[in-house]
């Protein structure tokens, strides 16, 4: 007879089996990223040209790296990608000088010579002393350029460097997993203003969070308090976090029930207090809730559910679960 010991040990191994089976199977990163299958890696495409360093900064904040080919096949897959999707002359690429002049690395100071480094006719050739960085043009060569200069750019996270979150069944290990609520929880340490924070939330499969209870606001607040926010700095406003709600009509999450329903909706001390000026949401670092300008610059909360995403994205990459079905016909 089975004891509940027995029976424990049963399902956490089935649970195990599920976990690996999904990560096994599911070529999956981000949402805002496309898998190319012929070089095993995903992509995301940077339309809004930026600087050499913002790009590389941005592929970092995205848990990805700023592309560069590894060789022939890979520089035709991407080249033949972004042909596909955006009509660019040409990229900024991972390489740059980092050190010394002249000399290339890619950004993770691998030399240009062990990966691709097909050069254009006469390149590289410095011009005018301030080329440090490389494009890489549509016809699959290379060229040093000014890093100052703004590029599209891609950036790039491979299927082997995919690092699973467990607990979440997300491939981000910076989600915090809650048992009490069982969902996860990520603070953001790149400060943005609420619309760009909303988007970095639904691109992990998640969302701006949504405080439900007393309970989840302790939660909040005490990841909040964990953060290690004094190291960032810059120029964004301390005290408060995005959260996800916003006055559209009167103060409603957003997933439109008016907050007064949510569960939750402890104002801080004479909040709200913004009008016209402040129409989205956020949280005092103690878990109390201020209305702020949508344009504010703060750090943000995702709350991802779990369940999400094994339907989600099912669903969304036509990769159907089977179900495993007992025969009972076989003899
Ligand atoms: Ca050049
Ligand atoms: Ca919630
Ligand atoms: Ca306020």
């Amino acid at each position: 007879m089975f004891s509940h010991k027995h029976l424990f040990v049963f399902f956490l191994a089935q649970y195990c089996v599920h976990l690996a089976y999904s990560q096994a199977n599911v070529k999956f990163f981000r949402k805002d990223y496309y898998y190319l299958k012929e070089v095993r890696s995903f992509y995301k495409i940077h339309t809004l040209h930026k600087t050499w360093d913002d790009a590389k900064v941005q592929c970092e904040m995205e848990g990805a790296k700023l592309f560069y080919p590894d060789d022939d096949d890979e520089v035709t897959a991407v080249i033949d990608y972004w042909n596909s999707t955006q009509p660019f002359s040409w990229i900024f690429v991972g390489i740059s000088t980092p050190n010394v002049k002249e000399v290339f690395e890619t950004v993770d100071g691998i030399p240009i010579a062990d990966v691709y480094d097909r050069w254009g006719p006469g390149e590289p050739n410095n011009a005018g002393g301030v080329e440090g960085c490389v494009i890489l043009r549509r016809d699959g060569t290379l060229n040093d350029e000014n890093c100052a200069k703004k590029f599209p750019f891609v950036c790039k996270k491979t299927l082997e460097s995919l690092d699973w979150n467990n607990y979440c069944n997300i491939p981000d290990t910076a989600y915090e997993y809650n048992e009490a609520k069982g969902r996860c929880y990520k603070f953001h340490l790149q400060p943005m203003n609420w619309s760009d924070a909303y988007t970095v939330c639904n691109s992990e499969q998640s969302y701006l969070a949504i405080i439900n209870d007393e309970a989840e606001a302790n939660i909040l607040a005490n990841l909040t308090s964990r953060a290690p926010k004094d190291k960032v700095e810059g120029n964004y406003l301390r005290g408060a976090v995005h959260l996800g709600f916003k006055n559209n009509k009167g103060w409603k999450t957003i997933k439109g029930k008016p907050l007064r329903e949510s569960g939750y909706s402890k104002w801080g001390g004479g909040q709200p207090d913004g009008g016209e000026q402040e129409k989205c949401g956020s949280m005092f670092y103690n878990g109390h809730l201020n209305d702020i300008s949508c344009d504010q610059r703060l750090f943000f909360i995702c709350e991802h559910e779990i369940d999400i995403l094994s339907t989600d994205y099912a669903l969304r990459f036509g990769e159907v679960f089977q179900p495993v079905t007992l025969n009972s016909t076989e003899p």
